[in-house]
């Protein structure tokens, strides 16, 4: 029994997700978690998105905390569920995204009374996947009391906001419709908490710095939407005069064309000046870099700390000096009033910018090639396009597209997990019907998570995939190729219909060349439903910015072991 003061394990959970702002969640079920699911269904706030996978609804949950810049929920069965769940929570884990991962869980006897359960390893051992998760995620709790419950669902929800990194809640069978006292007023907050003095000492040093820089430069790194620092940032690129330029897994996040922006900072694959411009500057300030191989193309592009104010989420790390404890948009706001407007590295960049030349079309019947495909993509986008770009040659073509004002795009670059992108484009278009997503896929990647293309049709989603069929895993094939770099061909474009499946309203089609890629757009700009353009690539036609990238990263993994001897 409930009334208003009173709730259930499950109906205390729904309440909260709904409290942060979550309309929707993606699930799985099982008979460890069939109870939670009929007690998150009272909740006339949320909708229940069913997915065909587990794998697939993590990716979707990633894709709709991109879209809404909050949390999100997936809720699975206990170890055949979770397990398979676990790659996409690693993944959110790497690209901090606040996914709150549910999962049923043993019923609380089972231990005591020493039995072995189905979907279980087969001994009276049910910590396991706790255990496994508490390794990709900031927190993982087991609730196994309903009194316990309020507490715990709210310290683990505080924790995901906070620290922008996924939790596991695993509930246990017997308990989620358990009574419990209906949820009490509480704010949720993601402020990190500030020290002010290091605040101020931090502003001040870096002003300093700045103030007596002769060609500084900004820079946006991965970490800045996280850190909710893109609009203080923002204020900063307006207020300094600095030329900016961003990071690839930052790719998105500021104005592209805002007349301070330089492009892409990505060594010998970046954009035209930009690496160039940064390198030269006596100063950088980095806001949220991650500096790995694939960000700096095998380690080339040169971040030396010498000539950086490093500001990450929650510290400042200067030449010499860290301050922690200071957030990064309080920093970045404190920080923009204070500086002398400077534009020498803006103008040093405006000297060496490259005009690049749109490419022009072939006749109709001219074969298609990547980069009269990405022609044609750069002609779609407006500043309501979302981009996701799969891993793959993707990365590299989408990196090179140019966004208007208010597009956005997604990239998986710090996990890199091929597949992800088919769930993250569900999961973006239920948090954005708003959005007209645009999905580049290749076919080596769509084919671990194919099927989550029949939920798109299920919801009435209207995603325009581009499904780039060259027969491989082409990104492998430059790097290091061999027989494992061929895949089976499948009929990409008839997936619809079978999809469709009589009721659905997906649709898919071929286009090898430039003339039906022409008639595929048109069709799918006017489509009301999910569409899938199957466009026929050469095998070796890549972007050359791969075959760049790829020879520098092959280097950077083939360094043979130091002797031990
Ligand atoms: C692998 C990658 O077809 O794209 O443009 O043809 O390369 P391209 P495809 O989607 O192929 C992707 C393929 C096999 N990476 O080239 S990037 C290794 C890999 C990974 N993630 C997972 N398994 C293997 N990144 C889950
Ligand atoms: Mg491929």
């Amino acid at each position: 029994m409930t009334d208003s003061k009173s709730s259930t394990v499950g109906g205390y959970l729904a309440a909260r997700l709904a409290q942060i702002g979550l309309r929707h969640y993606f699930a799985v079920p099982g008979d460890y978690n069939l109870v939670l699911l009929d007690e998150l269904l009272k909740n006339r706030d949320l909708e229940m998105i069913s997915c065909c996978n587990e794998l697939n609804a993590g990716y979707a949950a990633d894709g709709y905390a991109r879209a809404s810049g909050g949390a999100s929920a997936v809720v699975v069965t206990y170890s055949v569920g979770g397990l398979s769940l676990l790659n996409a929570v690693a993944g959110a884990y790497a690209e901090d995204l606040p996914v709150i991962a549910i999962s049923g869980g043993p019923n609380t006897n089972s231990t005591a009374e020493y039995e072995l359960l189905h979907h279980t390893l087969g001994k009276v051992d049910y910590g396991y996947q706790n255990e496994i998760f508490a390794r990709v995620t900031a927190e993982a709790v087991i609730i196994q009391h309903a009194r316990e419950a309020p507490y715990q669902i709210d310290h683990a929800i505080d924790t995901a906001l906070s620290t922008r990194k996924p939790v596991c809640l695993e509930v246990a069978c017997n308990i989620a419709n358990a009574p419990v006292s209906a949820p009490n007023p509480k704010i949720f907050t993601d402020c990190p908490t500030c020290d002010a003095l290091a605040l101020d000492a931090a502003v001040e040093h870096a002003t300093e710095l700045l103030n007596a820089a002769a060609k500084p430069v900004l820079l946006a790194g991965g970490k800045l939407r996280s850190a909710h620092a893109i609009e203080a940032f923002g204020k900063l690129i307006d207020t300094s005069g600095y030329a900016v330029a961003s990071m690839p897994n930052a790719k998105g996040f500021l104005d592209e064309e805002h007349r301070h922006y330089m492009g892409i900072y990505w060594g010998p694959v970046g954009s035209p000046g930009c690496g160039e411009i940064v390198e030269s500057a006596d100063l950088c300030l980095a806001a949220g870099p991650v500096f790995t191989d694939y960000t700096t193309t095998g380690h080339t592009t040169i971040a030396n700390p010498e000539k950086m104010i490093n500001v990450q989420p929650h510290s400042v790390v200067m030449p010499g000096e860290t301050y922690n404890n200071v957030p990064m948009a309080r920093f970045l706001s404190a920080l923009a009033p204070k500086l002398k407007k400077n534009d020498a590295s803006l103008i040093a960049y405006r000297r060496i910018a490259e005009e690049r030349m749109p490419l022009q079309p072939g006749p109709a019947d001219t074969p298609l090639s990547t980069r009269q495909l990405f022609a044609r993509v750069q002609g779609m986008l407006d500043g309501k396009a979302s981009v996701i770009a799969e891993t793959g040659d993707s990365w590299f073509n989408g990196m090179q597209l140019d966004l208007p004002t208010h597009a956005r795009f997604e990239i998986q670059m710090q996990y890199g997990s091929i597949g992800w992108s088919v769930g993250a484009t569900l999961g973006y278009c239920i948090a954005r019907p708003d959005r007209r997503v645009i999905a580049l896929i290749g076919d080596g990647s769509f084919q671990l998570t194919a099927q989550e293309v029949s939920t798109m049709i299920r919801y009435g989603t209207r995603p325009i995939i581009f499904l780039i069929n060259n027969g491989g895993y082409t990104i492998e094939v430059e790097i290091h190729d061999g027989p494992y770099n061929k895949i089976k061909n499948w009929d990409y474009a008839q997936l619809l219909s079978v999809f469709n499946a009589g009721d659905g309203n997906g649709m898919g089609c071929r286009a090898a060349t430039e003339g039906e890629l022409d008639a595929a757009i048109k069709k799918a700009l006017a489509h009301d439903g999910p569409s899938l353009i199957e466009v026929m690539i050469d095998r070796d036609d890549c972007s050359k910015n791969l075959l760049r990238w790829g020879a520098h990263v092959a280097k950077n993994n083939s360094r043979p072991p130091r002797s031990i001897m």
